[in-house]
């Protein structure tokens, strides 16, 4: 991995740095923004960890999480965007990025980077597993030191885009990187749990509701299901509560391409895809202004859950047949 020099010249140059990643935000993200706030700080830097929408209760273990903002409380000259390079798909509040700083994007998403016109450093790196990689290449670059705490988010990246190491995308630099961050006392056990496994009841019958709703067209190899807003109301959870429910899905024998829907508004549905044999779930992702990896993709369609249910459906069938 290459880090343009330019890049590090930037983050040396500034003093006031917002870190920031993706909407709906998962572990790489932001174990990512976390690790490189942690290293800016210890380099003298006044720097704030954005999450706009908020951070997922998941999280909440991370050191630094309960910092994390939801507007700046400075005016930063770089903003530094985390597994995410696409000011649109930002979670940042909307005068950031209608007026934003200069900005450097840090990103394994091998999309085309969506920055027409702007001030825009990017580093992008596709076969990294997660961005948690790249950070580790440039805490170095930056002479920070790895500690414990910088360890302990770089983990929980790396698990949470490898699905604790069984992704086609987990390669011997991940395994050394995460062998290497044992030593600073992470525990593997406990981080698993946190970031994969922990579920509340109430999330626990919510997911039964699912996987009674799960419908499979074995032809096709298509596996999917919905939750609406009177199922997470019935059992008091959120979409938060949703996070890896669409694994069980993707884990039915002969499914080729998993799907599950959630009705957050009356007119919002948020979709998630994963796919198992090289079907490309963010090239349909893309089509509907979502995006993220060919085998773990999503998009947000505002538009009643009935018509998002038809007209994914209806694309994926066309392709899938
Ligand atoms: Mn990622």
């Amino acid at each position: 991995m290459k880090i343009p020099r330019s890049l590090v010249q930037r983050l040396m140059d500034s003093d006031k740095i917002v870190v920031a990643s993706h909407i709906s935000p998962e572990g790489d993200a932001i174990g990512s923004a976390i690790a490189l706030a942690i290293g800016l700080e210890k380099l003298g830097r006044e720097v704030e960890v954005l999450c706009h929408s908020g951070i997922p209760k998941r999280y909440g273990f991370l050191p630094m999480s309960d910092r994390i903002k939801r507007s700046p409380s400075f005016r930063p000259n770089l903003l530094v965007l985390v597994d995410c390079a696409d000011l649109a798909r930002a979670d940042i509040p909307e005068d950031l990025r209608e007026n934003s700083p200069p900005v450097i994007a840090i990103d394994h998403h091998p999309r085309e980077p969506n920055c027409e016109g702007k001030d825009w450093l990017m580093w992008i790196e596709p076969r990294a597993a997660a961005t948690g990689e790249m950070i580790e290449v440039l805490l170095k670059a930056l002479k920070v030191p790895m500690s414990p705490e910088i360890a302990t988010c770089l983990y929980t990246a790396l698990i949470s885009d490898t699905g604790v190491f069984h992704f086609r995308n987990t390669t011997p630099r991940t395994f050394r990187l995460a062998a290497s961050l044992l030593k600073y006392g992470v525990d593997p056990q406990e981080l698993a749990y946190r970031v994969m496994e922990v579920r509340s009841f109430a999330a626990t019958q919510l997911l039964a509701r699912m996987l009674t709703k799960a419908k499979f067209e074995p032809e096709l190899g298509l596996c999917w299901s919905v939750l609406t807003l009177k199922d997470f109301e019935q059992t008091g959870t959120t979409d938060e509560d949703t996070e890896n429910f669409v694994n069980f899905l993707r884990a039915v024998d002969g499914a080729r391409v998993a799907v599950l829907f959630r009705e957050i508004e009356p007119k919002l549905v948020k979709v998630s895809l994963r796919s198992k044999d090289g079907f490309d779930v963010a090239s349909v992702a893309r089509q509907f202004g979502g995006g993220g990896h060919p085998a773990a993709a999503g998009c947000r369609l505002q538009k009643p859950l009935r018509y998002a249910v038809a007209k994914i459906l209806e694309t994926l069938r066309r392709m899938l047949s």
